[in-house]
């Protein structure tokens, strides 16, 4: 590793600081109704960065009536589009003008590599909010042609106020993922943020006001999910729930949603997706972006490629490289230049996977690499790979969630193609070969919702995401996320002497 022996070295200070830690509602930052806060924390070192405000059920029903009412008395749904537009186009130009400001409160909140949350993330958010204010006036419904003398469309509406809930592995991501729709289709929001990483929303969405964004149109309650997020999902005057996180929760999502007043649910949840490298791929370029796709982001991706199987042919060359890779990956500071990993997200995730890492030493998968934390401060973990790996360990079939790699054996496409499907998950899936035949076959018969031929974690702003089975309902980004903030109305007009 290029950084961080276990001599203790301080945590770069970060050039931000934190200005928004209160909750927005009906345009305005205010106290929780209870005046409780609680630590928002650096996961470099475990300390207390910031009190932030702690919403609860109290809070969410003051969003919730703001959001309402800016939903049905506007101005946001009653707007033009070409204004709603131009509100979401200003507003990622302020992103972009702000853009290391807000990358270095995303990186301290996180702990993700700064270059990856200034080059990568902030840009995408930037470039999802212009897509969707591209939609924002190219939303319409269909003229239908029926039997008998009436004229029949359909109307497409906004849907209302949408919940939404974030996890804490991309948090401006997620925001963007879920608010550009949402606001390009003319609903107002309640967004609940993660318990681990409130700020960068808060700041983002003060940008959102000073562009234009009328009050109550978004509303960010940050705090716990137990209290606040529950209390979005079982609110009678919310239209429509969109989350992100684990299976566990977006069950409890979808019963309190039904429970409530059936709104409907979106769920993109956890994966287990495998990473198929063939006979005849590119070794040493599927043993890069194989690693690109476990680790990336302390390995905390819902679609990590997280079960990588290896034909039997390149296996011993694969196993070499992967983890003479692994070894070579920079750990450290992540405002430090050049650092490809930081820290977990928090000492749960930590210990998480330091628990796995164990499984994987006792169920006699072979550890080539890692196996340990890196340092003796924050949540680092050492870039780690198991190699020799069954189906049936449970670094094979839980989601880690962190920088561990599990390299599987296989012998024929048939094999590969029943033990990958061979998985409550159905996020996504990678294959590397250069084989034409190989790669239809394989796309067709993996039940993903994404496939990646000879590439990984491609996320233009147009391609849609989602899974099958446990891995969630629904797909986010692109054109097919606004079925999700759209309610469809048919309207049958009798005519009384028709022409045709
Ligand atoms: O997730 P939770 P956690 C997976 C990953 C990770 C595990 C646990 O394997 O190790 O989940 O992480 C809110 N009602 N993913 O505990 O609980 C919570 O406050 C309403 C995969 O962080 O799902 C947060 O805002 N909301 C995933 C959000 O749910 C509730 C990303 C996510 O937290 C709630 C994160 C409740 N009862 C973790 N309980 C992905 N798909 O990318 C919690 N929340």
């Amino acid at each position: 590793y290029r950084y961080g022996t276990t001599s203790a070295q301080e945590p770069i200070k970060p050039p931000v600081t934190v200005e928004y830690d209160k909750l927005l509602i009906n345009g305005q930052f205010v106290d929780a109704a209870s005046g409780k806060t609680f630590p928002t924390l650096d996961p470099r070192s475990g300390e207390v960065i910031a009190h932030v405000a702690e919403g609860d059920t109290e809070d969410i029903n003051r969003a919730v009536a703001a959001a309402r009412k800016a939903f049905d008395e506007g101005p946001w749904p009653k707007m033009t589009a070409y204004e709603r537009c131009r509100i979401m186009l200003r507003f990622a130009d302020l992103v972009e003008k702000h853009n290391d400001e807000i990358a270095a409160l995303e990186t301290w909140d996180n702990g993700k590599v700064y270059e990856q949350s200034a080059h990568i993330e902030i840009p995408m958010l930037v470039r999802l909010f212009r897509y969707y204010a591209g939609w924002a006036d190219k939303i319409h419904g269909l003229t239908i042609r029926a039997d008998g003398p009436y004229n029949v469309q359909s109307l497409h509406e906004p849907i209302g106020v949408a919940g939404q809930i974030i996890p804490w592995n991309f948090p401006l991501v997620m925001f963007a993922w879920k608010v550009g729709p949402a606001l390009a289709c003319g609903n107002t929001i309640v967004l609940k943020t993660a318990e681990q990483t409130p700020l960068s929303a808060l700041l983002v969405s003060k940008l959102f006001l000073e562009a234009g964004l009328p009050d109550g149109v978004l509303n960010v309650v940050s705090g716990f999910g137990p209290s606040a997020g529950a209390a979005l999902c079982s609110h009678v005057d919310v239209d429509k729930l969109a989350f992100t996180g684990s299976t566990a929760t977006g069950k409890i999502v979808l019963e309190l949603a039904a429970k409530s007043n059936l709104k409907p649910v979106t769920l993109e949840l956890g994966g287990k997706s495998p990473f198929i490298v063939c006979e005849d791929a590119d070794v040493d370029k599927a043993v890069e972006v194989a690693h690109f796709a476990l680790f990336f982001n302390q390995g905390q991706c819902c679609c990590a490629g997280s079960r990588t199987f290896v034909h039997e042919k390149v296996y011993d060359e694969f196993v070499a490289k992967a983890k003479e890779r692994a070894m070579k990956r920079s750990v450290g500071d992540p405002f430090k230049t050049g650092m490809e990993q930081g820290p977990q997200i928090d000492a749960e995730q930590f210990n998480k996977i330091l628990k796995y890492i164990k499984y994987g030493k006792e169920c006699g998968a072979t550890l080539e690499t890692g196996g340990d934390r890196f340092g003796t401060k924050g949540y680092y973990i050492q870039p780690t790979v198991f190699s020799n790996v069954q189906d049936d360990m449970p670094i094979a079939k839980d989601e880690i969630f962190g920088p561990v790699q599990t390299v599987l054996k296989f012998k024929d496409n048939e094999e590969v193609i029943r033990r990958a499907n061979n998985s409550p998950y159905g996020l996504a899936a990678g294959i590397f070969t250069q084989d034409l035949d190989t790669a239809n076959t394989l796309t067709r018969a993996l039940r993903v919702g994404t496939v990646w031929v000879n590439c990984f974690d491609t996320f233009d702003a147009a391609i849609p995401f989602g899974g099958y089975k446990m891995s969630g309902i629904g797909r986010e980004k692109g054109e097919y996320s606004l079925k999700n903030y759209l309610q469809v109305k048919a309207v049958v007009t009798s005519l009384k002497n028709p022409a045709w």
